[in-house]
């Protein structure tokens, strides 16, 4: 193990146990929940104890800065804290522990940044509390409005502006015109790089993908007593949407998924009254992906006028096909001889895409799991990560 495994280990096991659910093994890190808030008062403390001011959007998002927080041509590196329900460790937090290390890898080699250099922690990457995956990024960009945002409710009511003590401050374009490029190092959440040398990979692209909620409403009625003919059962929709959409993601060699429903009133002995849904739909490229919603949509309808049910489809968010900067991944690829890659995963990397030069660097993860607690990283992959995001970073601030 090398030194730099081991100061890896030491700073993560510093946050392993917070919001750990014994019995999965899995973290509840939910945005702003008391887990994710000791998270990001661990960040406040580390980036005291390296002389970095921290500063905040009013968004919910933390900045800890090695030079002038107010100077422009920033790098800015980092990731969420927030995590999927039992989500893995990686997911996010690898980011921003592997940008302080790599801080104290520049530091102790000597260099001296030209540009100054900021830490992001970004609040609500997944939307697993308040629906909109990149809250914190896209109310920063202004890809989402305040008002917006403020009134996003989590399943006990809480609105975002009540758990965040504010009113959001929404876009900032004079704080995101201070960063000249953005670098975001992920955990790899699929098998690009199992069975691969490269323990780091530089990504391409990230899919279009969105989130639709489709409420049926049917009847509610006595499991016992209603005769079949008679049903007006919204389960049965549901049931067959989830069919529909895995058969028309499978055809266009597309990725789509209902992984959360909610059911009224939820009893084994009662013919449900409605049955909410969440599909989740990636494809390579904006037409595959209309194309697949459309159909499933469609096979939707059908079947609840079969059925007897009602549905109404909301599109609860939306993240365009980001392509990051060509020319940059190729010279950070050239730069750390790293295989490039796309990715079906989404990220704040993506939203900040369209906005300043970004790149993504992908540490190997050796189960290809992902959004599970099986999720993986070596610790030598870990400090090869921390490598490759200290040299990408010295390149980008010294010029
Ligand atoms: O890709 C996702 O589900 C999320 O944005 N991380
Ligand atoms: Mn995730
Ligand atoms: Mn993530
Ligand atoms: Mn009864």
């Amino acid at each position: 193990m090398s030194d730099l495994s081991a100061r890896f280990r030491a700073l993560w096991d510093e946050i392993a146990p917070v919001g750990r659910d014994a019995d999965s093994g899995g973290y509840l890190r939910y945005a702003l929940t008391e887990p994710e808030r000791e998270l990001r008062a661990w960040f406040r403390a580390q980036a005291e104890h390296r002389a970095m001011p921290v500063t905040e959007d009013g968004n919910g998002n933390l900045f800890a800065h090695w030079g002038d927080p107010e100077a422009s041509d920033a790098v800015l590196t980092g990731s969420h804290f927030d995590s999927v329900p039992h989500g893995g460790a990686y997911d996010g937090p690898l980011g921003i522990v592997s940008a302080f290390l790599a801080v104290d890898e520049l530091r102790a080699a000597g260099v001296t940044p030209e540009r100054p250099l900021v830490l992001g922690a970004f609040v609500e990457e997944e939307g697993a509390r308040f629906g909109v995956p990149c809250l914190g990024s896209r109310l920063l960009t202004g890809a989402l409005s305040a008002e917006r945002a403020a009134g996003l409710r989590d399943a006990a009511g809480v609105s975002f502006a009540e758990a965040l003590g504010d009113r959001p401050a929404g876009a900032r374009p004079e704080l995101l015109g201070r960063f000249g490029a953005f670098v975001e190092l992920h955990v790899e959440q699929g098998r690009a790089l199992v069975d691969t040398d490269a323990p780091v990979a530089v990504a391409s692209a990230i899919w279009p993908h969105g989130r639709w909620r489709f409420d049926v409403v049917g009847e509610g009625n006595h499991a016992g007593t209603t005769r079949m003919a008679d049903r007006r059962d919204p389960m049965l929709t549901y049931a067959f949407t989830v069919l529909a959409a895995n058969k028309e993601a499978r055809l266009r060699g597309a990725h789509a998924t209902v992984g959360r429903v909610a059911v009224e009133p939820n009893a084994t002995n009662a013919i449900p009254s409605k049955v909410t849904g969440w599909l989740d739909a990636r494809a390579a490229d904006p037409q595959t992906l209309t194309g697949l919603v459309d159909a499933v949509r469609g096979k939707l309808a059908e079947r609840a006028r079969r059925d007897g049910t009602t549905v109404t489809v909301t599109e609860e968010s939306v993240t365009p096909v980001v392509s990051f900067d060509g020319g940059l991944a190729d010279r950070l690829a050239k730069l750390l001889d790293a295989p490039v890659l796309p990715t079906g995963a989404g990220h704040d990397a993506g939203v900040l895409a369209a906005h300043l030069p970004t790149a993504m660097l992908f540490v190997r993860n050796p189960t290809g799991v992902s959004h599970s607690p099986a999720e993986a990283a070596t610790d030598d992959d870990c400090a090869a990560g921390v490598r490759a995001l200290a040299l990408v970073l010295e390149e980008l601030t010294c010029r």
